[in-house]
């Protein structure tokens, strides 16, 4: 069943009053882990491009793919070269206008992945800038001589104390002009100088080009990080460590909403296109989120917020692996729903490609519970106002990968991690512990595409393994099964397309104070949605006023189809029950 393309609404008109992207849902693809037609073991866009049938059926409406640009792949692709070639690894331009076409002949989207707080350290403009001090192209990163009263080169010479997201210093000294450059991801990803007014045109011309091509939205990489606090000073020492954290300095600095109002006006605003875009800002607090969403300042049009993805992190970061509560979970997303209500608008997720597996994470992989939670966490999750985005595999309930030592990490930040913390004397079992955790190569493990071999991701062998599991997790098993984890989230997707109430209906939290119980209800005009969650593996019970009130209402969707029970004072739900129920109007 494919949809109609929905063209008419693209057209900015007056008439359209709430843009067509509040009741679209994003599905994301990680184009190396995705489909491989060339049998090299890395997934590419013809791979994808043969998958788009598959995309239809599920119903979602943009596909954001991950970079796909010339990159040295240090970071597969988070690093590019070249903003306006496609890598040999997964295609050419050829293959990406196909894509495009193969999507909007569909009625979906592209989303591009636009990472311009950094360049490779193979692209162009970096080798220029590094090739003398007087360059006219030096100043468009940050370079900066050693410490005073240091030489370059030593330990504690770098220009600032900031310890990078990857484990290393943030600098990097270039011996040949014996100046240090900033990087706030690896070594091989320059932070761009955004307060040069030609590198922002640069980059707005290399975004005209690819919308020029037929793209429909973006997502920007840490967006929130391009406008640097002047001058670059030392942050608060890290426990335990001779580096310092340099957050304040970056995230969200005094620039940013210029900049990215600038972006808004060059790039955006005069499209002929309603275009999509998202930022994605870690460290963002709720205030800032205000401020990025409100249309009326015309900056961006959601934010990805990492607050929830932080709740089981400890003060180490993400791994100083810490339990997660559901207090905390609650508090968290319930305040962002609520901060964002009247402006603004929010992105909900659980997963992306840099995120464990929520089913592993906020639900359970037992196999008996893992249906059940990875359906709850899809209904609590697209239930919320906001935009939702599906990460490839989280439609099957894919889970973490059972590594079995730390060989079998391919992650930069992984690696790094291990390498640092193995200098640092951490031992090897707690090391491989908190991977298994929260590598991200969780989320990179290939897509299950059916029970052949390697789940037919690839004919050769895949570049990350694939996790064993895919025998009994796998897209032909699902689609093939009505009670699937995959029909869950296509019921989901048609839901939100059809009752407005769930692409704008206010949000009210119920039971805060529940340790096991998420629940909430939404309300738009005279027609209301009741969400009832456990999660938790254990049978919870609630207290539920309200219960008369519901006493009309027709159960909507649920993942124990078996369990009619009507709703109750007493309210009773077994482990990882969800429910939801939907009250319209009485008709006279
Ligand atoms: O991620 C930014 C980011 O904050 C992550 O590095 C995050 O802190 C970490 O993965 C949590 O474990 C973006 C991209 O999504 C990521 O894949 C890139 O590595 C990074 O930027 C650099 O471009």
């Amino acid at each position: 069943m494919e949809r109609l393309t929905r063209s008419s609404s693209d057209i900015k008109t007056p008439s359209n009053s709430e843009p067509w992207w509040k009741s679209a849902v994003v599905y994301q693809v990680y184009p190396r882990s995705f489909a491989d037609s060339d049998g090299d073991g890395i997934g590419d866009l013809r791979g994808l491009i043969s998958k788009l049938g598959y995309l239809a059926t599920l119903g979602v409406d943009v596909v954001w793919v991950s970079p796909f640009f010339r990159s040295p792949q240090h970071d597969n692709s988070y690093d590019i070269s070249d903003y306006r070639d496609v890598d040999p690894l997964f295609g050419t331009l050829a293959d990406s206008d196909e894509l495009i076409a193969g999507l909007h002949a569909r009625g979906m989207k592209l989303m591009m992945d636009v990472v311009v707080n950094h360049t490779s350290d193979e692209h162009p403009w970096f080798l220029e800038s590094r090739s003398s001090l007087d360059n006219p192209k030096r100043d468009w990163y940050w370079w900066r001589p050693a410490r005073p009263g240091t030489h370059a080169g030593e330990p504690g010479a770098e220009p600032t104390n900031w310890v990078s997201y990857f484990s290393e210093s943030s600098w990097t000294l270039d011996e040949a002009t014996g100046e240090y450059y900033l990087h706030l991801f690896s070594r091989h990803q320059v932070d761009l100088n955004w307060e040069n007014p030609e590198v922002r045109q640069a980059v707005y011309e290399t975004l005209r080009w690819w919308l020029e091509r037929g793209v429909d939205g973006l997502r920007m990489d840490v967006i929130n990080m391009i406008s640097k606090r002047l001058p670059l000073e030392d942050g608060p020492l890290r426990p335990g460590s001779r580096y310092g954290d340099g957050t304040a300095s970056y995230i969200c600095g005094p620039r940013i909403h210029e900049f990215l109002h600038e972006l808004d006006q060059e790039v955006i605003s005069g499209h002929d296109k309603v275009l999509i875009t998202v930022g994605e800002m870690p460290g963002v607090t709720v205030e800032d989120a205000l401020l990025f969403t409100d249309p009326s300042r015309a900056e961006v049009d959601m934010v990805f917020q990492f607050e929830h993805v932080q709740l089981d992190h400890g003060p180490g970061g993400p791994f100083d692996v810490r339990p997660l509560r559901l207090l905390d979970l609650k508090e968290s997303l319930g305040r962002w729903q609520l901060a964002l209500a009247e402006k603004g608008w929010s992105s909900l997720y659980w997963n992306n490609h840099d995120q464990p597996r929520a089913v592993s994470r906020f639900g359970s992989d037992n196999p008996v519970l893992r249906m059940a939670s990875a359906k709850l966490l899809a209904t609590v999750l697209h239930l919320h106002r906001g935009t939702p985005y599906i990460y490839q595999g989280e439609e099957l309930g894919m889970t973490n990968y059972p590594f079995q030592s730390i060989e079998e990490f391919r992650d930069i930040e992984s690696v790094n991690y291990l390498r640092h913390a193995k200098e640092s004397g951490v031992d090897e079992d707690a090391i491989l512990e908190a991977l298994r955790h929260r590598s991200r190569d969780n989320a990179r493990t290939p897509m299950q595409w059916d029970a052949g071999v390697n789940g037919s991701f690839t004919t050769g062998k895949p570049w990350l393994a694939i996790n064993p599991n895919y025998r009994e997790i796998n897209v032909e098993a699902q689609v093939g099964d009505p009670d699937s984890v995959f029909h869950h989230y296509r019921k989901l997707i048609a839901l939100r397309h059809e009752l407005p109430v769930v692409a704008h209906g206010d949000f009210t939290m119920l039971f805060p104070g529940h340790e096991q119980i998420y629940a909430f209800t939404r309300r738009l005009d005279n027609q209301e949605l009741l969400v009832l969650a456990n999660i938790s593996s254990q049978e919870a019970v609630a207290r539920f006023n309200e219960a008369d009130q519901w006493s009309t209402s027709e159960l909507l969707l649920s993942n124990y189809p078996s369990n009619q029970a009507p709703l109750a004072a007493e309210l009773m739900l077994t482990p990882w029950e969800v429910r939801v129920y939907l009250r319209r109007p009485a008709t006279s």
